[in-house]
Formats: structure tokens, C-alpha cells, sequence
């Protein structure tokens, strides 16, 4: 099966649900439906990584979401913390959380030594650039390589600061640092990603090059991300980050048994 990571972004301004999960109240539920809908993982934020978002303090992003975190925890759902700061990351799995999702890819070296000590799974993304600038005319001369080799550099650099190789999954960091024809090689080219031999994790899920190609607004990208996760998981995505867990999982309830990834239908199951 096809490996669903509902997002919980309890941020006033990321990409798509900015400011509808702030109150903790309203991410706990928001993460209760998404486990309910076939969520493997809640992946829980508290800083937005949209191009040119507002950086937010340590302080201010552990009270956003440890008592998130801690209800959906204490429900038995998996978390994984969004997070490129150290003592965010040891207080999320102190409160829960089991992974470490990293937009920087433990290039702080405090951050390795957190997940080393906690043997925690880690999230490792490529993003070219920081969040600010990441979008400012993206170049590669072969986008697909780079990503693969930054991806591979990050995995010796973890394994050697004592992250155990198999808790480790990779991303190529979907709209972080590339244009649309970028995205698009990459989804297509997720086989040279996979042969790291890590799980790969794909987050297409509303983002802007969807809306490029659809011309829809961000709420309104549910056909485009749904195309997007299912190429995905043909191409040998392992994990999807999506904001859509229902429709994603039930799109994958079709799509993982065509690609052998699920048990055949019950004999003599309805149609
Ligand atoms: N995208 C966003 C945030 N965190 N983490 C991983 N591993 N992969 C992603 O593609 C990713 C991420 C930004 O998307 P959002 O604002 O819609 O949550």
C-alpha cells in the first residue's frame, strides 16, 4: 500500500490552508478526520516553507504544535514533525512525534544529532535555495541528477552522524526551488530517486504547479493533485504528502492494486 501523510499545518500562511488550523483545537480535529480518512502519518507543522513566508521563532512554533501533536500522539496516530530546527524537533518527539520531516535535510548539524539520539525516522527534502529565495528563476543543467546526488550526499551525511540508514526516507522537494517543467521531469524520473534505496516521499498536493497547469486556484486543485499523486506512486513514490487524504486514499485504493501494492478484492466483493 501506497503510504498516505495527511499534512497538519497549524501556520497562519502556508501554501494552501493557511490560518484554517492555527487554533489547536481545530488542528486536533483537522488531524482526528485525517486519521479517520486512511492518514498512515500526520505530518504537523508549525512554520510555513512557502516561497518568501515569515520566519517564526522556536518558541512560538513549539507552543503552535506540542499540544497538537501531543492529542494526536496520545489518539496512537504516527507524527511526523515539520521542522528544520533542532529544539523544535526534540520537543516534537518528546511530546510523540516518531519522524523528523526536514525541509533542509539535517544540514544543521544539531538537527543530525537530535535525530541520531532520538533514532527517529527523518524526512530528508532537496530544496534549492531557502524558502525566500527558492523560486527566483530555479536553474539546474540536469535537475533529476543534482537532485539525486544532493539526496545521496544527505544520506552519508546522516548515516554519519549516527542516523540509522534505514529509518531514513528521501523527497525531491516538490516546488521548492524548481519550475513547472522541473516538477515535472521529477515525478517523472522518481525510478532514479528510488534507486538511493530509501522510501521516497512525493508532496505535490495544491501546489503552484498545479495551478500553472490548471489555472486553478489553490483550493481547487484536487483533480491536479490526485493525477499528481497517483503518476507519483507509478513512478515509485512510497509516501504521499497531501492535504486531500480522502480522495487520495481513495484514488489509491484503485491505483495500488493495479501497480501490485495491495491485497487483491475479497472473491466475490461488489463492484
Ligand atoms: N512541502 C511543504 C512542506 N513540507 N515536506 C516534505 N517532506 N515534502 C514536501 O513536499 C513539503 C514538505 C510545503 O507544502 P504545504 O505548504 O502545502 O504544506
Amino acid at each position: 500500500m501506497t503510504l498516505v501523510m495527511g499534512i497538519v499545518n497549524v501556520t497562519p500562511d502556508s501554501f494552501s490552508d493557511g490560518g484554517r488550523y492555527l487554533d489547536p483545537d481545530a488542528a486536533i480535529a483537522h488531524g482526528r478526520e485525517l486519521s479517520a480518512a486512511g492518514a498512515g502519518i500526520l505530518d504537523v507543522g508549525g512554520e510555513s516553507t512557502r516561497p518568501g513566508a515569515a520566519a517564526v521563532g522556536a518558541p512560538e512554533e513549539r507552543s503552535r504544535i506540542l499540544p497538537v501533536i501531543e492529542a494526536l500522539a496520545a489518539d496512537g496516530a504516527r507524527i511526523s514533525v515539520d521542522t528544520s530546527k533542532p529544539e523544535v524537533a526534540a520537543a516534537a518527539l518528546a511530546a510523540g512525534a516518531e519522524i523528523v520531516n526536514d525541509v533542509t535535510a539535517l544540514r544543521d548539524p544539531a538537527m543530525a544529532a537530535v535525530c541520531a539520539e532520538a533514532r527517529c525516522g527523518v524526512v530528508l527534502m532537496h530544496m534549492k535555495g531557502t524558502p525566500r529565495t527558492m523560486q527566483d528563476d530555479p536553474t539546474y543543467a540536469d535537475v533529476v541528477g543534482e537532485v539525486r546526488a544532493f539526496l545521496a550526499e544527505r544520506l552519508e551525511a546522516a548515516a554519519a552522524a549516527g542516523v540509522d540508514r534505514e529509518r531514513i526516507w528521501v523527497d525531491p522537494g516538490i516546488g521548492f526551488g524548481k519550475t513547472v517543467a522541473h516538477n515535472l521531469e521529477l515525478i517523472a524520473s522518481l525510478d532514479r530517486i528510488a534507486d538511493l534505496g530509501r522510501p521516497v516521499v512525493v508532496g505535490a498536493s495544491r501546489k503552484n504547479f498545479i495551478g500553472a497547469i490548471t489555472g486553478r486556484p489553490v483550493d481547487r486543485r484536487l483533480g491536479g493533485s490526485i493525477a499528481a499523486a497517483v503518476v507519483a506512486a507509478f513512478a515509485g513514490a512510497a509516501v504521499l504528502r497531501v492535504h486531500d487524504v480522502a480522495a487520495t486514499v481513495e484514488a489509491l485504493r484503485v491505483a495500488d492494486p493495479i501497480l501490485g501494492r495491495a491485497e487483491p478484492v475479497a472473491a466475490g466483493a461488489g463492484p
